[in-house]
This record gives structure tokens, C-alpha cells and sequence, in this order.
């Protein structure tokens, strides 16, 4: 099986830097593996993406040199299993809160006898290679996302679970969680805390700490406080921003953008 490089630069204490995915496009997809990013997620959370888009999104990735991840929508064993077996290397899943839920996020994502993945590896096996089913157990990663109240009171538990391989911390929803305003890069004390003990129990845990970004600088940041896998902002952030300051230096004057139009969350 392709070999997942992502595992092997977190042992390394590499960091991973992951493109993110909202706009349904298999030409974006392809635009953006081949911006330097290790890995790229197909967000069907949050972005403009059904299974059938992120397919081709999938196939587009598998001809860049960045692995193809996925969010999905919700703990929801169908869409992981169907989104590995469409070639995704690794998932991140949203919104974990007890053990319960990280241990049947896992095991969606793992063959028996350690999980409850149904066999049908449609283009793991192609994507993937033929040894695919001896390997994915071990290549596959599972990222649970920890944004809720529940989800952090219960962290070290949650980390604990048997073959979750990182945490990735949403910043937007763990701010509202803690009762403040949703910000991606949040300037709170207490939120800023709590994603400091996040990753500093994740690294602890020997795991991998992720985060979701509001930009390069931002990433680079989160890269020095101990993060392993940081998210640079989504296509919609990176594209209005540079589309922005085009129009800005075009006109020599500050851009009329819509207000808000540009965050891409
Ligand atoms: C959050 O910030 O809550 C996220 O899920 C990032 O996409
Ligand atoms: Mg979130």
C-alpha cells in the first residue's frame, strides 16, 4: 500500500501542513496538491461538498504528491467507511465528545478484528495498491476533532482510545463551546489555554495535535507552540484574499470586498 508520509513526518516530529477543501471542484483539488501542501482534506463538514464530488475531488489529489484526507459531515460510520473506501487516507471527524464516540469513529475506521470497517476498498485498492487491505489498519489516520465542552472535559479519555492516531482542534467551535465569540485564530485567554493543554496532553499521549488556521503566519505559529498538522486557511480564504489584494493593487486603493466575504471561516 502507498505508504501514508504523514505518519512518518509526525514520528520524525515534522510538521504537516494540510490544505483544506470547501469548494467542490476536482480542478481546485488538483490546483491546490500541487501548491506544496503534504496533504490536502476534502471538508464535507462545513464546505460545498457531497460524496459524489469528493470522489473526483479524490481522484484529482492522487495526481499530486499530497495525501488526500477527508472531513466528514459527522460521526457517521456510512460516510467515513464510504469516504476510505473512495481513497481517503485519513478522516477527520467533528464534534467528538465522549469516549464512546471516539471509539466508534475509530473502529468505522478499522477491518476487523480491531474495528467494524465492511470490506470494499473500491479505490483504496487502486489509489492505495493491491496490499491494501493487509496495510490500512496501520496507514489509515483518525483524527478526532475536540470543540465541544464534553470533548475536552473528557480529552485524556478520549486520547486513550486504542488506534486514534491525533486530536484536531476547531477553534471556531471550541470558542462557542467556551461560551465566546467564534474565531479561528481566538485571542480569549481561556481558549487559548484550553488549545494549549490540548496539545501539550496530545504530544504527551505521544499522538498527533492538530489545528485548523486562519492563515500562513498563524500556522507557522501553531507550528512553534508544538502542533504537528496545521491547516493554512481553506481554498475560499486563500482564494478571496489573493483575488483581494489583486484588485487592491490594481486600483492602488483599498478594496470595496462585501465585508465577510473573504473569511471562508
Ligand atoms: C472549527 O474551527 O470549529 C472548525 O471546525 C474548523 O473548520
Ligand atoms: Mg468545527
Amino acid at each position: 500500500m502507498r505508504s501514508n508520509h504523514l505518519k512518518e513526518m509526525c514520528q520524525k516530529q515534522q510538521a504537516v501542513v494540510n490544505g483544506w477543501l470547501t469548494i467542490p471542484s476536482s480542478y481546485a483539488a488538483e490546483v491546490m496538491g500541487h501548491q506544496g501542501f503534504d496533504a490536502v482534506t476534502v471538508d464535507l463538514q462545513h464546505g460545498m461538498v457531497g460524496f459524489e464530488q469528493a470522489v473526483g475531488m479524490f481522484q484529482a489529489l492522487s495526481a499530486t504528491p499530497a495525501l488526500p484526507l477527508a472531513r466528514v459531515s459527522w460521526n457517521d460510520p456510512a460516510l467515513v467507511m464510504q469516504l476510505l473506501d473512495a481513497g481517503a487516507c485519513g478522516i477527520i471527524c467533528p464534534m467528538i465528545s465522549s469516549v464512546e464516540e471516539a471509539r466508534s469513529f475509530v473502529s468505522a475506521c478499522r477491518y476487523p478484528p480491531v474495528g467494524t470497517r465492511s470490506f470494499g476498498p473500491a479505490r483504496g485498492l487502486l489509489y492505495g495498491g493491491p496490499d491494501y487491505f493487509e496495510h490500512a489498519n496501520d496507514e489509515i489516520l483518525t483524527f478526532a476533532m475536540i470543540e465541544t465542552r464534553q470533548g475536552l472535559d473528557a480529552l485524556d479519555a478520549i486520547l486513550a482510545v486504542e488506534g486514534l492516531d491525533g486530536i484536531f482542534v476547531g477553534p471556531n467551535d471550541l470558542s462557542l463551546a467556551m461560551g465566546k465569540a467564534p474565531k479561528s485564530e481566538p485571542d480569549d485567554p481561556q481558549v487559548r489555554a484550553a488549545i494549549a493543554h490540548i496539545c501539550a496532553r496530545t504530544r504527551a499521549r505521544g499522538k498527533i495535535p492538530g489545528i485548523f488556521c486562519s492563515g500562513g503566519a498563524a500556522a507557522a505559529r501553531r507550528i512553534a507552540e508544538g502542533f504537528l498538522l496545521v491547516t493554512p486557511g481553506n481554498d475560499v480564504a486563500l482564494l478571496s484574499q489573493a483575488a483581494r489584494s489583486a484588485v487592491e493593487a490594481t486600483r492602488g486603493t483599498p478594496s470595496s470586498a462585501k465585508p465577510g466575504a473573504g473569511s471562508g471561516y
